[in-house]
């Protein structure tokens, strides 16, 4: 298959480029942007991460990629707010097997660095599963860029299996609450009871709660009355090139 042995040389020769989908506040404000790798293959076009990502953390690529994405991610974020775009910080996504790369925490803060910017810079999405390695060198590394001063997220939220004793002692900046959840939201019939749970859980933990996949005004009218901070999701943006970002963000909020 193409992507085993086409992948490696293109992280090196930039095939890769990011996307940038806004999480937007209840006030509609603009309060971050979530980077989304895609590929731009040469003769099979853009390249969804869906395809690749499985076979990056398979054989290894995940740890190149990653470092491409912190740079592109980096870069991009000074470029934007050199454009006069007010943007807090920049998410990126962060796989199992970076968190467990001895070397992920140098590589994060020399990109930063590079660029000028600090770890308050950079939020670190990272699924529930992977967090929930309760002894795993996973968990006592993201104490560590918590410390450090990383913002930490938990993806896919209420997919995985959370230990709440683990999530109430570890420094969580952000729930993001999977999309299977957001389905049918306001709809007649449905019940809310998970979203409901999930926010009052958030909110107790004081951190900010996202809803992830909201592509209807009902979804989103649901969300705010029932408090949630965050909304992203088609019904905003899709996730978009560079390019684009800076006039979106300039013309919304
Ligand atoms: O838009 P979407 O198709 O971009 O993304 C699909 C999935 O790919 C996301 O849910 C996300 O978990 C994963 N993904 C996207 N970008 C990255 C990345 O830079 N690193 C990692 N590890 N996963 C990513
Ligand atoms: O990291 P994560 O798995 O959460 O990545 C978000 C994924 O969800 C990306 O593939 C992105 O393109 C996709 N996505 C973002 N907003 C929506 C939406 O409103 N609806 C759907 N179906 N997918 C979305
Ligand atoms: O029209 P276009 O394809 O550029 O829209 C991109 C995304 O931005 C769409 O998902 C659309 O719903 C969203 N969008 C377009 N105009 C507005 C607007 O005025 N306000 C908000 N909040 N979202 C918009
Ligand atoms: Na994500
Ligand atoms: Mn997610």
């Amino acid at each position: 298959q193409f992507i085993q042995s086409e992948l490696r040389p293109a992280i090196i020769q930039g095939q890769l480029f990011l996307e940038y989908q806004p999480q937007v506040g209840i006030d509609g404000g603009v309060r971050g942007v979530e980077a989304l790798v895609r590929w731009r293959h040469p003769r099979f076009g853009v390249i969804r991460p869906d395809e690749f990502i499985s076979v990056a953390e398979e054989t290894g690529l995940i740890l190149p990629l990653g470092l491409a994405v912190i740079e592109m991610a980096c870069r991009d974020l000074v470029a934007l707010r050199a454009q006069g775009v007010a943007l807090p910080y920049v998410s990126v996504n962060v796989s199992p097997r970076q968190l467990a790369d001895p070397q992920l925490v140098a590589a994060l803060m020399s990109a930063l660095r590079q660029h000028g910017l600090g770890p308050a810079d950079m939020e670190l999405e990272v699924t529930e599963g992977a967090v929930m390695e309760v002894n795993g060198a996973e968990s006592s590394v993201l104490d560590h860029l918590s410390a450090r001063g990383f913002r930490i997220a938990i993806d896919d939220f209420g997919t995985g299996y959370s230990s709440l004793s683990r999530l109430q002692r570890m420094k969580v900046d952000k729930l993001k609450i999977d999309r299977s959840f957001i389905e049918g939201l306001g709809e007649p019939g449905h019940d809310p009871m998970l979203v409901d749970m999930m926010l009052a859980l958030a909110r107790r933990m004081n951190v900010k709660s996202v809803a992830e996949g909201v592509e209807t005004q009902q979804q989103a009218d649901w969300l705010r009355a029932a408090g949630c901070h965050m909304i992203q999701g088609y019904l905003y943006a899709k996730p978009m090139p560079l390019a684009q970002l800076g006039a979106w963000m300039k013309t919304h909020s």
